[in-house]
C-alpha cells in the first residue's frame, strides 16, 4: 500500500499516456514515467542521424529505432540535446564512461531521484532497452531548425478578416463557454456552460496542450504540442478555425496582448524545440517576429542551446508579453509597443521556470522554478524580481489561486507534485506588510501527485487536484478546503465514482469554475479508448449537479472558460 503523503515520490503521467494512444506500449506495473515524459511531437525522421565511431556498434534501424524511443519517452526530461533538465544529462562524455551494462540497469530499474522503471514496468523490452543503451552513448541527434521562412510557409487564414461577422453571430453567452482539450484527439470541444451541451468539436494541433482567450474574448488560441495554432472565432455562426500557423517543432504556451490599447492585436507562442518565441498578429496570426532564447543560465552563465519556453502571460501594466525560459531561469518581459524594434528586459530567477499566474490585482507574476523547488514572483509594473520563496517538493500552480486569508489577507496557493504541500504566499504588500511575498501557510492535501489548484471570488472553496498519486483513490478524487477555515482540513469528493465510467485509470484533473463562480468543472481523464467524462460540481453544496459524457470526448484534460481565462481570474 503506497503512503498517503507520499513525500519524495516520483509522479509520472505516462503510464496514463500509453493507456491513451495506440502509439504507446501497455504498461504492466506502477505509475511508469514521469510527468514531464510525454511524447515529443518532433517527428524522429526528420532528425539527422549522428552514428559517432566511437559509440558501440548499432545499425542504422537500430539507431532509428532509439531515436523514435528517446523523442516518446526521454525527451522531455533530459532535452533533446540531452544536456539536462528535470532529468540528468546524458551527453557522451557522461554515457560512455558509464557504459552500456550501468546504462540498461538504470533504464531497466530506474532511479530514486526520478528515473522511472522503464524495463521493470514493462514498457520497454530488453531489446529495446539493449538499443537505447547504446544509442545513448552516440551523439545526440539534433532536430531542424523552424525558422521565419518555415514558419510563414505553414501560414493559413482560412477566414479572412473582412468574411468574418462584425457581430455575434450565435445565441451561446460565449463568456460561459468552456474550451476543453480533448488530448489524445489533438482536438477541443468547445462546451456551453448554461446548456452543458457541446457545441463543437474542433480539429487542432496533436497532442493539443492549452487555451487562451483574446482581450476582447472573441478569439480563442489553442496551441498543440506539435507547435501548431488555431484562432478559433467565438462570433461565428458555429464557432471554428479562421486562421493556422506552426511556429516550431515542440511547444506549449500561447497567449494573447492584454494592456489597454493593444487588445486582441498581437499573440505570441512559445516553443520548446526550436527554443524560441514567436509574435503574431493577433486578428491572422500572421508571424512577425521570431527571436531564439538560447542564452546562458542563471547561476552558472553556462551556454544553454536548449532553452525551452515555458509559462507565457500578458502582462496589464505595460505592453510585454511576460515569458518563462525553463533552462536558463530568465524571465523576459517582452515589449510589443515596436515589434520591429524589440526591447526585452530579463530578469535573472531561478532555473527550471514552469507555470504560473497573477495575484489578484494582476501585478505581481508567481511561478513556479519547479525543479529548484521556487516561487518567483516578478513586480510586472516595475519590471523587477519581488522575492524567490522556497517550496516543496515541485510546485505546479497551474495559474494557481487566489483568495483572502483570514489571517493572512490576500493570498496565491501552489500544490504540489513531490507532497503533499500547498504552499500559500501572501500578496498584499500595502496592508498587510509585514507578511507579504513570505509563505505563510502550509496545508497538507491527500497527497503528492498534484497539478492544479483553483478558487473564485465568488466562492469560499479551494479545490485541490492530485492525478498523477498513484493511489487510485486520491488520484481519482479531489480535496476541498474551506478557505475561511483551513485549519480545519479537507473533505474528499469521489469524482470518477460520481462519473461512473468503468475500467481505466480515470485520473480526476483540473478544476475550473463557470462564468458566474458557482459551478466548479473537473475532467476525468481516462485512456484514448475509454470512456471519460465532465464532472460538474455545485460549488455552494458541494453536491453533483452534472455529468457530461459524450465518445466525442476523448481524453479530456484542461478546460478554459472563456470569461475567467479572458479576465485572469482563477
Ligand atoms: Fe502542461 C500548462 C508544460 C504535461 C495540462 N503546461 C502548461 C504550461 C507549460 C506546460 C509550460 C504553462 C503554459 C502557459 O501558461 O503559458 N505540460 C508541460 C510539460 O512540459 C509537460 C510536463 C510534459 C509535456 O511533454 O508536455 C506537461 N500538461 C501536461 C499534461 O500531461 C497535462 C496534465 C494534460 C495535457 O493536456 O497534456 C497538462 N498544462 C496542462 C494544463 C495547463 C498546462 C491544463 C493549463 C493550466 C491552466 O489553468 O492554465
Amino acid at each position: 500500500m503506497l503512503s498517503r503523503k507520499l513525500i519524495g515520490a516520483v509522479f509520472t503521467l505516462s503510464a496514463l499516456s500509453m493507456a491513451t494512444s495506440i502509439s504507446y506500449a501497455t504498461p504492466k506495473s506502477k505509475s511508469g514515467a514521469a510527468f514531464e515524459s510525454a511524447p515529443y511531437a518532433t517527428n524522429p525522421a526528420n532528425v539527422k542521424n549522428l552514428i559517432a565511431t566511437k559509440g558501440p556498434k548499432m545499425t542504422v534501424a537500430e539507431f532509428n529505432e532509439g531515436k523514435k524511443i528517446f523523442f516518446e519517452r526521454c525527451a522531455g526530461c533530459h532535452g533533446v540535446l540531452r544536456k539536462g533538465a528535470t532529468g540528468k544529462p546524458l551527453t557522451t562524455d557522461i554515457t560512455r564512461k558509464l557504459g552500456s551494462t550501468t546504462i540498461k540497469t538504470f533504464i531497466t530499474y530506474g532511479t530514486s531521484a526520478g528515473m522511472p522503471n522503464w524495463g521493470t514496468s514493462g514498457q520497454l523490452s530488453k531489446k529495446q532497452i539493449d538499443i537505447m543503451a547504446r544509442y545513448l552513448q552516440h551523439e545526440p541527434p539534433v532536430p531542424p531548425e523552424w525558422g521565419m521562412k518555415k514558419i510563414k510557409a505553414s501560414w493559413k487564414v482560412l477566414v479572412p478578416v473582412k468574411d468574418r461577422p462584425k457581430k455575434k453571430m450565435n445565441h451561446y453567452d460565449i463568456n460561459n463557454i468552456f474550451s476543453v482539450t480533448l488530448r489524445d484527439a489533438g482536438e477541443i470541444a468547445l462546451v456551453d456552460g448554461d446548456s452543458k451541451k457541446i457545441i463543437s468539436v474542433i480539429k487542432t494541433g496533436y497532442a493539443v496542450h492549452i487555451s487562451r482567450l483574446s482581450s476582447s474574448g472573441r478569439y480563442l488560441f489553442v496551441i498543440g504540442r506539435d507547435a501548431k495554432v488555431n484562432l478559433i472565432d467565438l462570433w461565428m455562426k458555429k464557432p471554428a478555425t479562421v486562421a493556422e500557423v506552426k511556429v516550431g517543432l515542440e511547444a506549449r504556451s500561447v497567449e494573447s496582448s492584454k494592456y489597454k490599447g493593444y487588445e486582441d492585436k498581437y499573440a505570441i507562442a512559445g516553443d520548446y524545440w526550436p527554443p524560441q518565441y514567436v509574435i503574431m498578429d493577433g486578428h491572422t496570426l500572421k508571424p512577425l517576429k521570431v527571436v531564439s532564447t538560447e542564452g546562458m543560465a542563471v547561476g552558472t552563465g553556462d551556454f544553454v542551446q536548449e532553452a525551452r519556453v515555458a509559462a507565457i502571460i500578458a502582462s496589464h501594466q505595460h505592453p510585454e508579453f511576460i515569458v518563462n525560459v525553463k533552462e536558463t531561469g530568465m524571465v523576459l518581459l517582452v515589449n510589443y509597443s515596436d515589434v520591429n524594434n524589440l526591447s526585452v528586459t530579463t530578469i535573472p530567477t531561478a532555473r527550471f521556470l514552469h507555470d504560473g499566474g497573477w495575484d489578484r490585482t494582476h501585478r505581481y507574476f508567481l511561478t513556479a522554478a519547479n525543479k529548484s523547488n521556487k516561487i518567483v514572483i516578478i513586480d510586472s509594473k516595475k519590471r523587477t524580481l519581488v522575492a524567490m520563496d522556497n517550496v516543496t517538493k515541485i510546485p505546479h500552480p497551474g495559474r494557481g489561486a487566489n483568495f483572502i486569508d483570514p489571517k493572512y489577507g490576500p493570498v496565491w496557493a501552489t500544490s504540489a507534485i513531490g507532497n503533499d504541500h500547498i504552499s500559500i504566499i501572501a500578496t498584499d504588500p500595502v496592508k498587510h506588510k509585514k507578511y507579504a511575498w513570505k509563505v505563510v501557510r502550509v496545508l497538507h492535501g491527500q497527497g503528492g501527485g498534484s497539478l492544479f489548484i483553483k478558487t473564485n471570488p465568488h466562492s469560499h472553496n479551494l479545490w485541490v487536484d492530485t492525478p498523477l498519486n498513484p493511489d487510485k483513490k486520491i488520484s481519482q478524487s479531489v480535496a476541498v478546503f474551506d478557505i475561511n477555515h483551513l485549519d480545519k482540513g479537507y473533505k474528499v469528493l469521489p469524482i470518477a465514482k460520481w462519473a461512473n465510467l468503468g475500467d481505466g485509470p480515470k485520473r480526476v484533473v483540473q478544476p475550473e469554475y463557470n462564468k458566474s463562480g458557482d459551478e466548479v468543472w473537473f475532467s476525468v481523464w481516462n485512456g484514448k479508448t475509454q470512456k471519460s467524462a465532465l464532472v460538474i460540481v455545485n460549488d455552494k453544496t458541494r453536491k453533483l449537479k452534472k455529468v457530461i459524457k459524450d465518445k466525442r470526448l476523448v481524453t479530456p484534460t484542461g478546460k478554459f472558460n472563456v470569461y475567467n481565462t479572458t479576465h485572469d481570474i482563477y
